[in-house]
Parts: structure tokens; sequence; C-alpha cells
């Protein structure tokens, strides 16, 4: 049983993990709205709750314990509560930066990217979330129109990290000075030194140091 302490509640995540699969919505809300009750800071529900229960849930996909199909109801089921915990976001002053978040050509995985978003959101930044799969000419041709203050790169597959070098080359050429930061789950097993490759160009291990690094550049 993994239980998550929190004030003076528990929640237990195998139950939420449970019901995540099933597609139970409702039990999902119960626990989220419990959760956010406690503690509202949504850093804390992505890191404690999100990420850790899809990562549950990939590792019982690969594992053959569950199907595909449930694999699909869970990420379904997850991306309707980031909707919700969503609507909790309330970011008290705009401070005047722009930022852009993508995924690479060829990632699929979008979760990720939009609790990115949330992130930025939530400090008052402006934020575009073009969502995964995005070339990297179209990444170049936005930033050309929107001129933001810092582009977010998310990769999920360990096996497209030479992909996002590619990427990152193409976007430098262009832009040699724009703030890039870098960070997902293919960065787990290594390769976080891909960012000392580039200028002013970062790898961001989690929220919490996001949070570090986005209230930095507000001040
Ligand atoms: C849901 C899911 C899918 C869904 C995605 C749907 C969607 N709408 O996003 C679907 C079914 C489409 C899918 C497809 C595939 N998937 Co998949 N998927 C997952 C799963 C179960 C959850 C992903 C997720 O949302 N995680 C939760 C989020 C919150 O975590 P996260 O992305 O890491 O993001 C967090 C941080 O990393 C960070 N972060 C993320 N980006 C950034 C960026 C910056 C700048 C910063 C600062 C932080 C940051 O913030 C987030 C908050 O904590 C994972 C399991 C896992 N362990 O992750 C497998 C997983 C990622 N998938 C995997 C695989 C293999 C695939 C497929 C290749 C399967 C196949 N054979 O078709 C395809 C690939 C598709 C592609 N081309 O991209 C493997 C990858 C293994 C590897 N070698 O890298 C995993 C790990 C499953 C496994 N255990 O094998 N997948």
């Amino acid at each position: 049983m993994i239980t998550l302490s929190l004030g003076n509640r528990n929640f237990n995540l195998q139950d939420y993990i449970h019901s995540l699969i099933k597609g139970d919505r409702e039990k999902c809300l119960s626990f989220i709205n419990k959760y956010l009750e406690t503690n509202p800071n949504p850093t804390k529900i992505y890191e404690e709750v999100i990420r850790p229960s899809l990562y549950r849930v990939g590792d019982m996909w690969e594992s053959n314990e569950i199907s595909v199909a449930n694999e699909h109801l869970a990420t379904s089921t997850s991306e309707f509560l980031l909707n919700h915990i969503h609507q909790s976001i309330h970011s008290n002053q705009k401070v005047g930066k722009k930022v852009v978040i993508a995924g690479i050509e060829k990632e699929i995985h979008q979760i990720g990217i939009k609790i990115v978003a949330d992130c930025f959101e939530k400090s008052g930044w402006e934020t575009f979330c073009l969502g995964a799969n995005v070339s990297a000419k179209d990444i170049i041709l936005f930033v050309k129109t929107t001129n933001p203050d810092l582009l977010a790169l998310s990769l999920s597959l360990y096996n497209n990290l030479p992909d996002l070098e590619k990427t990152m080359v193409k976007i430098r050429e262009v832009y040699p000075h724009i703030p890039i930061i870098i960070g997902g789950r293919a960065f787990l097993t290594g390769r976080r030194q891909l960012a000392n490759k580039f200028r002013s160009a970062f790898y961001i291990p989690d929220l919490y140091a996001l949070d570090i690094f986005i209230q930095n550049q507000n001040e």
C-alpha cells in the first residue's frame, strides 16, 4: 500500500491508481479534491499524485498486468483531472513574460507538457502550450510570431534524445540567445548534461526545481 501523508490526513495512492485504471472519474475526483483541500499547491499534487500514478500505470502496462485499454483509460481520466486541477490555478499578477512549451516531433506524450504549462501560468506567465509532436520548423516559426522570453521542451522517450539535440541545434541556428529549458521522463536514465552543449540551455529535473527557476526569472 502506498500512503501519502499530508497534514493530518492519509491518502491511499494505491486506491487512487485502482480507480484511475477503472476510469472511475468520481472516485478520482473525490481523491483530488480532498488532496487539494489539504494542500492547494498544484505542484505537490502533480509531483506526488499525477506523475507517480501514471508511472505506475506505465509499469503495469509494460509488464502486461493491465491492458492497453486500461492504460488509455487511466491516461484520459488523468487528462480530465488535469483540466479540473487547472481550474484551481490562479495567478494573482501577470509578470509580463512569455513561454512557449512543446514536445518535439515524434513525441506524443503530452501530459507532462500540460503540467509544465500550468506551472508557468500559476506564476503569472503568458503561456503558449503547443502540445506534443511539434517539428523544429514549427517551433521556430511560432517563436518568430510570439517572441517569447523562454522555450520549454519536454521529452518522454529516451530513444528520442538525439532528435531533441537536433531540434535544439536547429533552434540555436535561428535563435542563438533564447533561453531553453528541457525536462521530462527521458532524462531519468541520464543524458542530463545535454543542455550543457548549448548556450543558455538548462535541464530542470522536476517541478519543485521548475518553481524555483520561475521564481528567479520573476525577480
Ligand atoms: C500515457 C502514456 C502514453 C500515452 C500518451 C498519451 C498522452 N495524451 O500523453 C500513449 C498511449 C499515446 C503512449 C504512447 C507510447 N508510449 Co507511453 N507512456 C505513457 C505513460 C503510461 C504515462 C506518461 C505520462 O503522462 N506520465 C506522467 C507525466 C506527468 O510525467 P512526465 O511526462 O514524466 O512529466 C513530468 C516530469 O517529467 C516533468 N516534465 C515533463 N516534461 C518537462 C519539460 C520541462 C521543461 C520540465 C522542466 C519538466 C518536465 O513534469 C511532469 C510533472 O511531474 C508512460 C509511463 C511513464 N513512466 O511515464 C509511458 C511511457 C513513457 N511510454 C512508453 C512507450 C514505449 C510508448 C510507445 C513507444 C509505445 C508504443 N509501442 O507505441 C508510444 C510512443 C509514442 C510516441 N511516439 O511518443 C515508455 C517509454 C520508455 C522509454 N524507453 O523511454 C513508458 C515509460 C512506458 C513504459 N514503462 O515502458 N504512451
